[in-house]
């Protein structure tokens, strides 16, 4: 859809002091006459941006009554769970939108690009696409308290089915330690643009001072 997309931080907008983007319909899309939207409608979407029916009318169901609140609360968590009909940890709606087809699972790689859908799925990446392949982009960062490691990568918004990212290091590659208690969780950013992922920040200070190698595991 062609959606005019702002996060605007002016305290003078409704949208200021909040992470959630502002969405603004456009005369070209005009979605307020296509969704056949009535005053005081709450239009709840799915991943695709379709409407999910009925609107639920703030005029008709009045969020004063408990009842009301209660059940639009019932659809937004219902809206927001991960549908995986297939069973394979994927989400649903992430193949549809890949593939057209539920029939692909987690360890084939239908654009041999070596990295399988279930990790092109958990970082984000095109997996129909070879040249597109989940991006781990590390750096040293020098300060006054010395230079420490930085690594980001993209990971998946919210519980996306039970998937966990564990972090790991090894001083020379062959014995591997847990990092999570070693690693600072230094910035997470939303990019808001239809993967799904945020894109994490982890920094680590190397306590031997020597050769550190980084991993990151994906799995439920
Ligand atoms: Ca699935
Ligand atoms: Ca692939
Ligand atoms: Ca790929």
């Amino acid at each position: 859809m062609n959606w005019n997309l702002s996060n605007e931080s002016s305290n003078d907008l409704m949208t200021g002091g909040r992470d959630m983007p502002w969405l603004q319909d456009t005369n070209e899309v005009n979605v307020a006459v296509s969704w056949g939207a009535n005053y005081r409608d709450v239009v709840i979407l799915d991943a695709w941006n379709r409407p999910l029916d009925p609107p639920f009318n703030l005029t008709a169901l009045d969020l004063a009554n408990k009842a009301n609140r209660e059940a639009l609360k019932t659809r937004l968590r219902q809206a927001a769970v991960l549908v995986d009909a297939d069973n394979d940890g994927i989400g649903d709606d992430w193949e549809e939108r890949h593939f057209t087809t539920l029939d692909r699972n987690g360890e084939s790689d239908p654009d041999k690009d070596r990295e399988n859908n279930l990790m092109e799925y958990a970082c984000g990446s095109g997996p129909e696409n070879g040249g597109s392949v989940p991006l781990f982009s590390t750096m040293m960062v020098a300060s006054e308290q010395g230079s420490f490691f930085s690594m980001s990568f993209r990971r998946r918004l919210g519980v996306a089915g039970g998937l966990k990212y564990r972090l790991e290091w090894s001083e020379g590659g062959r014995v591997w330690t847990d990092a999570s208690g070693a690693m600072t969780l230094s910035q997470i950013e939303n990019p808001y643009d239809g993967t799904g992922t945020e894109v994490v920040t982890y920094t680590f200070v190397n306590p031997s001072g020597g050769t550190a190698v980084f991993r990151v595991q994906v799995g439920f």
